[in-house]
């Protein structure tokens, strides 16, 4: 070829890309930016499940339902249980409707009494005279939750004081191993398996951890497992629903150890440095103990509001334990509280006040990252700024309204499915009442859901959020919204 014919198509070559890389730019090009990278640890796909439930049901049921006890002894009598009027479609329908996707039941308690006929012991509902020793609680509750299209985990508690084993190393593991195993393989799938790591006296007892969680692994693949320390979902280090104002969900694995008060702080916080993906379950009682007690009352809606905004509205599932009655069923006063406390949930979040508002944001990484990307809640689709190599820059997106918008509820979530990235950032909003910019709200960490409740209302029409800091890359923000809970007073 002459050289000045390849001269010529070089140069074609040249503008054809220089004019591809500009309808790019335009975004006149089909080719999309592509997502930027994870940030890690990212959660798994069970993991990812689970956080999306935000509220699990918890049962605590069981000998000590009948003997007015939190923890038994171990030596109480089965002929003692004997729930009358049991219906576990009841508890399951009460989850349901209170918004509630995965119930777990206390299989076992400390006391050892199963309520499952368990092969390896006679301490159990077959030994009762409920149902004539023929009932099962687990296999009723399995198959009503399934009915009611809610999913089932299972508590299994290692500290058994019935158990004559206890204390034997290899025996009792081995009893426990048989125990885990006729629950994750007769009753359907399990979406979680608790492992609690209360340990009241002074036995001496190796638990082979890595063998029970390998087996939870090896029979159901999606059951998260919940201990102290994870290795799926961690405790958050109180039983009073509230994680720290800054939550990771990020931690160091290999320094947590099950039943180490020492840990409850850092438990708590997580650890921006963490080099694994392990979010925690607030786990708290809707009455002042984990069992039914005839004198005990449910928490007031205030009281579940604030648990609500202080675990779900700090990256973390609300697991609330509500305790099913000597009869068998959920008491009256506990189904009405809960009823009370889904309408009031729906009455703040079914309504984005910001649904409408047009959104700007300081820059974006192209058009499948648009700002407006944030008024939805699916966690794939989001805002990304550019990514900016050299210079570190402050990112901000707004939300605009036509229309003043009165609000005390500010709702921020991140893509966590690209990691836990922010670190640092503000809430401002263009008070009308004011007529100029006002912090309202600021904070650490965002995670999948970040809820902030204000004082007083404000009344704006621009609501910016600024991230001033955030962990390994850019800060992707997958929802940000704006309510009002008229059920909130501000502190006083
Ligand atoms: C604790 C137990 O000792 C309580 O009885 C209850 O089950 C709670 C959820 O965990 O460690």
């Amino acid at each position: 070829m002459p050289l000045l014919n390849m001269a010529r198509i070089s140069i074609w070559v040249v503008q054809l890309s220089i004019f591809s890389c500009c309808l790019f730019e335009v975004g006149l090009c089909s080719l999309n930016v592509p997502p930027p990278l994870p940030v890690l640890p990212v959660p798994i796909a069970r993991q990812l499940k689970w956080q999306q439930r935000e509220m699990i049901m918890f049962l605590h049921f069981g000998m000590n339902t009948f003997t007015n006890r939190e923890w038994g002894t171990g030596k109480e009598s089965p002929q003692l249980f004997n729930p009358k009027g049991f219906n576990a479609n009841q508890w399951a329908k009460v989850a349901k409707e209170a918004g509630f996707s995965l119930v777990i039941l206390t299989a076992k308690h400390h006391d050892g009494f199963c309520l499952w006929p368990s092969l390896h012991t006679n301490h159990s509902v077959e030994s009762s005279p409920w149902e004539d020793g023929k009932g099962d609680v687990v296999k009723d509750l399995s198959l009503d939750a399934k009915r009611q299209g809610v999913d089932f985990g299972v508590y299994l508690s290692p500290w058994d004081r019935h158990e004559p084993s206890y204390g034997k190393e290899l025996q009792y593991n081995e009893f426990y191993l048989g125990q885990l195993q006729e629950l994750l393989t007769k009753y359907g799938p399990i979406s979680e398996v608790w492992f609690d790591g209360a340990k009241g006296d002074n036995t001496t007892m190796t638990y082979l951890f890595p063998q029970w969680f390998e087996l939870v692994h090896e029979l159901q693949i999606s059951a998260n497992i919940f201990s102290d320390a994870g290795p799926d979902i961690r405790w958050v280090g109180d039983e009073t629903g509230t994680a720290g104002l800054t939550f990771w969900s990020t931690i160091n694995g290999s320094s947590l150890k099950i039943g180490d008060a020492s840990i409850e702080g850092y438990l708590n916080t997580g650890d921006p440095y963490g080099t694994d993906w392990i979010p925690a379950e607030c786990d708290v009682s809707i009455r002042n103990g984990w069992f039914w007690h005839p004198e005990e009352k449910p928490k007031p809606l205030s009281e579940l509001l604030e648990i609500y905004y202080n675990s779900v509205g700090r990256n973390c599932v609300l697991l609330l334990n509500v305790p099913p009655n000597t009869t068998g069923l959920i008491s009256a006063e506990d189904v009405e509280r809960l009823t009370e406390f889904r309408q009031a949930l729906n009455t703040i979040f079914s309504t984005d006040l910001a649904a409408s508002a047009s959104v700007n944001a300081s820059s974006v990484r192209g058009e499948a990252f648009a700002p407006a990307n944030v008024l939805d809640t699916d966690l794939w689709t989001y805002w990304a700024p550019k990514d900016y190599k050299i210079r570190k820059t402050m990112n901000w997106i707004s939300l605009n309204s036509n229309k003043a918008i009165e609000f005390n509820v500010v709702r921020i979530q991140e893509a966590i499915g690209l990691g836990q990235r922010v670190m640092k950032y503000e809430v401002y909003a263009f008070g009308v009442d004011e007529k100029q910019n006002i912090l309202v709200s600021n904070g650490t960490t965002i995670g999948y859901k970040k809820l902030h409740r204000l004082e007083k209302p404000v009344k704006a029409s621009n609501v910016k959020l600024v991230i001033w800091e955030s962990r390994g890359g850019v800060p992707l923000i997958s929802s940000f919204g704006l309510h009002f809970d008229p059920y909130y007073k501000g502190k006083v």
